[in-house]
């Protein structure tokens, strides 16, 4: 059957790379994007876009049968530091529209892809090595709406068996959107800080480590969960999913071997105990056991990639 995809709050930073590589491989016009906001610049014009909002049942219903949807990647939601602004939002934004995908999967069939976060796990969590099964009592508002979301996948899944399946991502690393109001985003404005001014203060402390990966590396484990065979699927649930973890005094290193008189200086701010309380690297050994999962950029090569690909974008020489 051909696949016919829905991206469900694809102007976020996820999208503006999901949608790019969907629409490579399974053709432009099989890819319909959607959003409450406009359609982001990085794949405006490249394929269908719906003004969208991720809470409008009937309007999604609509747009699922008009465009003959088969697949929807859920991306809509708010994150971790957004959340704390505004927690009733992020409540009924996040739980409102996974639920409202979940409900019309049952109906039509649908196979559902929905990230969760490293932001599930909170201070009484392992915090080195994290495991895939392990104490998980988030302290934000965002990491209670992924791990109830986590468990209300597992739930339809046991239930009306649908086929959702879904990733802890750790901080994502992307030069082509603009970052979003999270935490772990740090780790791409202090690349916008070192080309524009060669200088960034970090909200978070020299010594705060967080497990991150690659856009590339994402968007790769990503497709390849949802290509792979069912029965390779073992939790419904969510899988930890990891490349790398670094500190702020580590990535700032790492920028200095490119750009010498960077400078970086440390004023945390609220982001601090959001970090504190998630983990500073997790094992993912059951999606690389389960589905092959294995990533490719490490952080000497995400940084090259993330300072030629923006050089790039704002045409900056240095
Ligand atoms: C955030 O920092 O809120 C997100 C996340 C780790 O889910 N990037």
């Amino acid at each position: 059957m051909k696949e016919r995809i829905l991206v469900m709050g694809a102007s976020g930073m996820v999208g503006g790379e999901l949608v790019p590589a969907l629409r490579k491989k399974y053709g432009a016009e099989n890819i319909i994007a959607s959003d409450i906001r406009e359609e982001s610049e990085v794949f405006k014009g490249t394929g269908p876009f719906h003004t969208l909002d991720a809470l409008d049942v009937a309007g999604t219903k609509t747009l699922v049968e008009k465009e003959e949807v088969s697949t929807i990647y859920m991306l809509a939601g708010l994150i971790s530091a957004g959340g704390e602004k505004n927690p009733k939002l992020c409540w009924d934004l996040n739980m409102g529209s996974l639920r409202q995908v979940l409900d019309l999967a049952v109906e039509k069939k649908l196979k559902v892809f929905w990230p969760s976060s490293i932001a599930a796990f909170g201070p009484t969590t392992p915090r080195k090595g994290t495991p895939q099964k392990t104490v998980i009592e988030p302290t934000t508002i965002y990491g209670i709406t992924k791990y109830a979301g986590e468990l209300l996948c597992q739930y339809y899944n046991r239930r009306w068996g649908v086929d959702v399946r879904s990733l802890r991502y750790p901080g994502l690393i992307s030069w082509k959107s603009e970052p979003g109001p999270g935490t772990t985003e740090y780790a791409v404005e202090i690349f916008y800080g070192a080309l524009k001014e060669k200088k960034y203060t970090s909200p978070l402390s020299a010594d705060t480590y967080l497990p991150m990966m690659y856009m590339d590396d994402a968007m790769a484990g990503t497709l390849q969960l949802m290509e792979a065979p069912g029965e390779k699927i073992k939790n419904r649930m969510s899988y930890n999913f990891s490349a790398i973890s670094f500190s702020p005094v580590e990535i700032a290193a790492e920028i200095k071997k490119h750009i010498p008189d960077f400078k970086i200086d440390y004023a945390s701010d609220h982001r601090q105990a959001i970090a504190d309380s998630w983990p500073e690297s997790i094992d993912d050994l059951e999606a690389r056991r389960d589905w092959g999962w294995k990533h490719e950029y490490d952080l000497p090569k995400m940084t090259e990639m993330m300072l030629k690909n923006l050089r790039e974008k704002l045409k900056i020489s240095i």
